[in-house]
């Protein structure tokens, strides 16, 4: 059963979960659910890592290194040690207590477990209030055709610190997955209330979950408002290639190109002040915040306004004919 007054928020990694824990903290308990990429997930040294559903889990678990936004606060590296020094790949760092995740959630997809339903008790062993659902049960892989040939996602991002020019993206799996019967429940509940796009980089994080057919169909369907928050602040991204692969791509990184990448899914956009000049026109509402999500209380303030938002144009009922 979807609880009353669900809000669904859509996130890749970091930013992205930043803005949960925001939107977590200011809604009644277990009226958050996050939709989270599964496009940068991979298989490395025999072991089904899922980085963005991890961040999540340790971000909304209390878990997190607040400095990196990524792993455990509390870490040890023997197992990168001593993998180093039998000159194993050592450019992804797996933590001693994250790398439990990873064996565990390993061992039991091989068992014929679904991830959606091994997150979820995951989420419950951390004290998630909120519902984690991945986008798929099924894998998909973000690679991306860049000047140094096509990567992988984490080879583009960790191994080669997204230093390759990027020409374009794909994501495999992507047209043969299915969106869960969980996420569904969501999407088509009387419950929903607002839809919020993360600010998660469009390209990387968001895109391979739109790119899921009945995903995409499900979520235009909706009747309720989809507002998204831009990644951008003074059309720089805070963390992470946003703006670089934007320029690589021959896009301009500013709010109306976000809005445009949105055109026909969202019905508002909530920006940086500092973007406000180049907001004029936009074909959606507007509304101008500091969005840098420092502190625990910057995250709370920014969860708010996008709640609010949302809750204003449902009362305008703009809801935009979606294409
Ligand atoms: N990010 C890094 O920059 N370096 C790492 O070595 C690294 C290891 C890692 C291990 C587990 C995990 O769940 C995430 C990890 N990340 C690491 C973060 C992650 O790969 C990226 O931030 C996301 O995929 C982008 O959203």
């Amino acid at each position: 059963m979807t609880p009353a007054n669900t809000v669904l928020a859509i996130s890749g990694g970091v930013g992205g979960a930043k803005l949960a824990l925001g939107l977590e903290r200011v809604l009644p308990a277990g009226e958050l659910a996050v939709l989270v990429n599964t496009g940068d997930d991979f298989t490395h040294l025999g072991l089904r890592i899922c980085p963005d559903l991890d961040t999540l889990l340790y971000t909304l678990g209390g878990v997190v290194h607040t400095g990196q936004g990524w792993g455990r606060a509390d870490e040890s590296f023997c197992f990168m040690d001593e993998l180093r020094r039998q000159g194993g790949p050592d450019w992804f760092l797996l933590g001693d207590r994250d790398l439990v995740l990873h064996v565990e959630r390993t061992r039991r997809l091989a068992a014929g477990e679904r991830l959606t339903a091994l997150t979820a008790e995951f989420a419950q062993r951390f004290g998630v209030r909120s519902r984690l659902l991945p986008m798929s049960d099924s894998p998909v892989a973000t690679l991306l055709d860049t000047d140094a040939g096509e990567l992988e996602f984490q080879h583009y991002f960790v191994r080669l610190r997204c230093t390759p020019a990027v020409r374009a993206l794909r994501f495999a799996g992507a047209a043969q997955a299915r969106p869960t019967e969980e996420l569904l429940n969501v999407l088509h509940s009387k419950a929903l209330q607002a839809v919020i796009l993360c600010p998660s980089n469009p390209y990387l994080s968001i895109d391979p979950i739109l790119a899921i057919p009945g995903l995409s169909a499900a979520l235009r369907a909706s009747q309720v408002p989809i507002i998204a928050v831009s990644p951008l602040i003074g059309g720089r991204a805070v963390k992470g290639p946003t703006a670089k692969i934007m320029q690589e791509l021959g896009v301009q990184a500013s709010p109306a190109s976000i809005a445009a990448h949105y055109a026909g899914l969202i019905d508002g956009l909530v920006i940086d002040h500092a973007d406000a000049t180049d907001a004029r026109g936009l074909s959606v509402p507007v509304v101008c915040t500091d969005t840098l999500m420092s502190t625990l209380a910057d995250r709370e303030r920014v969860a708010s306004i996008a709640v609010e938002f949302a809750a204003t144009l449902r009362a305008r009922a703009v809801i935009r004919s979606r294409a």
